[in-house]
C-alpha cells in the first residue's frame, strides 16, 4: 500500500466521504486517494498535452530545448491531436451506450424482449411524429421498429447530416452547416478523428480543433439523445420522485445490492425483480429484512430518476460503498468503473459482477446479459446477493449515518407541464421570469468528481452561488449528487439558498432551485431544455443568444471532454474547473478558450475557484441579457378599462 501523506480529514465536503477513507486508511485498504498521493508529482508533459505517443519513433515530448517531435509536430499539433482522441473516446462511449438501447428497442419490437416493453407509448408516439414517421392507425411496436430503425442508422455513415440534429434549433443547425459541422454518422465521425490523428494526416491545429467539434456534436445531438429518447420510451419519461442519496440510505438489515455503471437496462430488471415478493420473503428466510436495491455513479441517477430508487453515491464513492462491509453484491456494466474495485472486495464479503460483455475483470464473476432473459437473470442476480447475506460480518460493518432528501425526475416534459400547469404545457412562465428578471439565466452544472478537487466542494458552492443570484440551476450526474449530498435538491432546504426572486418563482412552480435532470447521457435533455426556452420566443434565436452558460467544476472524464465540446459546438460558453490538457500550446489554449467564440459562438473557459467561476457565469449571463435588450429598465405600462377591455 503506498504511503499516504493526504491529511486524514478533509477529501472531501461529504463527511461520509472523509470518514469511510479514514477507515480504509486505518485497515491499510488503498482507495483513489492514496493512489493519488503516489502519483505525485503527476507528469507535467501530460498535463499541459504534450507528449506524443502516436507513433513508434516516439514518444515525444515538447520542451524548451525540442520544440518538435521527431517527425515535426509541434505542440499545437500534438496538443490537438491529443485532444481530438478524447473526444472521440468520450463520443464513443456515449454512442454506444445510445446504440445498445436502440439495439433494445428492436428488439422489443420484434416481440423478442423479453420482459421489456414500451413503458411510454405517448413518449414513442411524440418521438416518431418529430421525425416524420407514420403513427396513425399503427400499433405501437410498428412504430416502435422504425423508431429503432432511425435512430441504429444515426451511427453509421449517411449521405445527409443525422436526423437527430434537428431536434436542434434552426439557427444552430444553420451554423454548422455553414462551419461544415454537420455529422454524418457517429462511427463515422469518430473514425474520422481517429484517421486524421494518425501519423502523418491533418497537423493543423485549428483544422483539428474544428474537426473535433464537428465530432462532438455528433456525441450531444446524436449517441446520448438516441440514449435519452429510447430510454423514455422503453422504461418511462421521469416524473418528480422523492427519494435518499448519500452511503446511509445502505441498510444495516436488509440485502443491499448496488448497480454501478450507466446503461439502465439490466437495472430495471432489477428494479422490478427487487419487488419480487417471493425473493423477499427468501431474503427473510436468510435472515435479512428485505432486499435495498440502490446506485452507484450514473445507473444510479437513472433508477433514481424512473423508479425513486435511492443512491449511495457518486462516482469517487464506489470503493468507499463496499468499504461498509454492508453490501451484498456490486453489479456493474460500463463506465466509470475502477479497476480497483476487485481489490477492495476481497477484503470484504461483497460479490462483484460484471454484466456487459466488453467490460470484464480479473478474478469478477460475470455474467452475459442477455435483453430476452433479462428479468431472470436479474432474478438469479438477486438470490445469489441474499445468499451472500449471511456471510456479512457484523462487526465489520459501518454504514455512515449521511443521508439527505432528494427530489429528482426533471424531465423537459416534466417542466413543461409543471410550468403550464394543468391545462397548458408550456414553457411560457420560465421564459417570462427570465425577460423580467427574476430569473436572470439558465446553468448547468455537471460532470465527475475528482481527487484533485476536495469532492463535492465546487459543485456544491458553485451551486450555492448561483442560486443565490437568481440562477436556475440544472443538473446531471455525479455534479447532481454531489449537490443532493448536501441537501440542494430538496425544494424547501434550497430554497432558503435562493435569491428572493428566484425563490418566488420557484415557489409558485412548485420546484426547487437546482433540478436534477438525469445521468450524464441526459446532457442531452439540457440540450432540449435550451431549445425549448429558445423555441418559447423572446430570448432570442440561437442557443448562443441565451443567458445561459455551463460548468464541470470536478470532471475527469474522456466523455466530459466529449460533453464540453458539444456546449461549445452548440454556442454556449463553458467552465472548467480544471483545463483540458492543452495548455502546453498557446495557440490551442488561445483558440478553446478566447477565439472559439467568434466561430461557434461558445468557448471554454478554465477556473478552479468555484466562487470565481460563478462570477463568470454571472458576467456572461448578463452580457447575454444586454445583447437580447432585456436588461433595460422596463416600464410597467398601467392600462386604463378601456384597453383592458381591448386586450381580453
Ligand atoms: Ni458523467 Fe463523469 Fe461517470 Fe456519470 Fe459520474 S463520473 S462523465 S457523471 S458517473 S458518466
Ligand atoms: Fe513523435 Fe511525431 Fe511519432 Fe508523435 S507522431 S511520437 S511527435 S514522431
Amino acid at each position: 500500500m503506498p504511503e499516504s501523506k493526504v491529511p486524514l480529514k478533509e477529501v472531501s465536503r461529504d463527511g461520509a466521504i472523509n470518514q469511510m477513507v479514514q477507515i480504509a486508511r486505518l485497515e491499510g485498504i488503498p482507495t483513489a486517494w492514496d493512489r493519488f498521493q503516489s502519483q505525485q508529482p503527476q507528469c507535467k508533459f501530460g498535463w499541459t498535452g504534450v507528449c506524443c505517443r502516436l507513433c513508434h519513433m516516439g514518444p515525444c515530448r515538447i520542451t524548451p530545448r525540442a520544440s518538435q517531435g521527431i517527425c515535426g509536430a509541434n505542440a499545437d499539433t500534438i496538443t490537438a491531436r491529443n485532444l481530438l482522441r478524447e473526444i472521440a473516446a468520450g463520443t464513443a462511449a456515449h454512442s454506444d451506450h445510445g446504440r445498445a438501447l436502440a439495439k433494445t428497442l428492436k428488439l422489443v419490437s420484434r416481440g423478442q424482449g423479453g420482459r421489456y416493453q414500451i413503458a411510454d407509448p405517448e413518449r414513442l408516439r411524440e418521438v416518431a411524429r418529430v421525425f416524420e414517421i407514420k403513427t396513425d392507425g399503427r400499433e405501437d411496436l410498428a412504430i416502435a421498429s422504425d423508431v429503432a430503425d432511425l435512430f441504429l442508422a444515426q451511427f453509421s455513415w449517411s449521405e445527409e447530416p443525422n436526423s437527430t440534429l434537428k431536434l436542434a434549433p434552426k439557427k444552430r443547425q444553420g451554423v454548422w452547416k455553414r462551419l461544415e459541422m454537420e455529422p454524418e454518422g457517429v462511427d463515422r465521425e469518430v473514425v474520422e478523428l481517429l484517421h486524421r490523428t494518425n501519423m502523418g494526416v491533418d497537423h493543423d491545429y485549428r483544422h483539428l480543433i474544428l474537426a473535433g467539434l464537428k465530432c462532438s456534436v455528433a456525441d450531444g445531438w446524436v449517441g446520448p439523445m438516441v440514449a435519452t429518447l429510447v430510454s423514455d420510451i422503453l422504461f418511462g419519461t421521469p416524473k418528480p420522485v422523492r427519494s435518499r442519496v448519500n452511503l446511509g440510505v445502505l441498510s444495516a438489515e436488509k440485502v443491499n445490492i448496488l448497480v454501478h455503471g450507466h446503461e439502465p437496462t439490466l437495472s430495471e430488471m432489477l428494479a422490478m425483480a427487487s419487488q419480487d415478493e417471493e425473493l423477499i420473503a427468501y431474503a427473510r428466510e436468510k435472515g435479512a429484512t428485505g432486499i435495498n436495491l440502490a446506485g452507484i455513479c450514473c445507473t444510479a441517477n437513472e433508477i433514481l430518476m424512473r423508479h425513486g430508487l435511492p443512491i449511495a453515491g457518486n462516482f469517487l464513492q464506489q470503493e468507499l460503498a463496499i468499504l461498509t462491509g454492508a453490501v451484498e453484491m456490486m453489479i456493474v456494466d460500463v463506465q466509470c468503473v475502477m479497476p480497483s474495485l476487485p481489490q477492495v472486495m476481497r477484503c470484504f464479503h461483497t460479490k462483484l459482477v460484471s454484466t456487459s460483455d466488453i467490460a470484464h475483470m480479473h478474478e469478477v464473476d460475470r455474467i452475459k446479459f442477455d435483453v430476452h432473459k433479462g428479468y431472470q437473470q436479474a432474478c438469479d442476480l438477486i438470490r445469489a446477493a441474499i445468499d451472500n447475506f449471511p456471510n456479512r460480518d457484523k462487526d465489520r460493518v459501518r454504514i455512515p449515518k449521511e443521508s439527505m432528501d432528494i427530489v429528482a425526475g426533471f424531465s423537459n416534459e416534466t417542466i413543461f407541464h409543471m410550468l403550464g400547469g394543468r391545462f397548458r404545457s408550456t414553457f411560457r412562465p420560465l421564459n417570462d421570469a427570465i425577460i423580467d428578471g427574476r430569473i436572470r439565466g439558465v446553468a448547468a452544472i455537471v460532470g465527475c468528481t475528482n481527487p484533485k478537487i476536495k469532492v463535492d466542494d465546487s459543485h456544491v458552492r458553485l451551486a450555492i452561488e448561483l442560486i443565490k443570484h437568481n440562477v436556475l440551476v440544472l443538473e446531471t450526474g455525479c455534479a447532481a449528487i454531489a449537490c443532493a449530498k448536501a441537501g440542494l435538491l430538496v425544494p424547501e432546504a434550497a430554497l432558503e439558498l435562493a435569491g428572493p426572486t428566484l425563490r418566488e418563482v420557484c415557489e409558485a412552480v412548485g420546484i426547487p432551485p437546482v433540478l436534477h435532470m438525469g445521468s450524464c447521457v441526459d446532457n442531452s435533455r439540457l440540450l432540449l431544455a435550451a431549445t425549448n426556452i429558445l423555441n418559447e420566443g423572446g430570448l432570442g434565436q440561437d442557443l448562443s443568444d441565451l443567458p445561459a452558460a455551463g460548468a464541470a467544476p470536478e470532471w475527469m472524464s474522456e466523455k466530459a471532454v466529449a460533453i464540453g465540446h458539444y456546449f461549445v459546438a452548440s454556442g454556449l460558453y463553458v467552465v472548467l474547473g480544471h483545463p483540458l490538457y492543452v495548455e502546453g500550446s498557446e495557440n490551442v489554449n488561445q483558440l478553446l478558450t478566447k477565439e472559439m467564440e467568434g466561430i461557434t459562438g461558445g468557448r471554454f473557459e478554465w477556473e478552479p475557484d468555484p466562487e470565481e467561476a460563478a462570477r463568470k457565469m454571472l458576467e456572461h449571463i448578463e452580457k447575454k441579457r444586454d445583447a437580447l435588450g432585456i436588461n433595460k429598465k422596463r416600464e410597467r405600462k398601467l392600462y386604463d378599462m378601456k384597453e383592458r377591455r381591448e386586450l381580453e
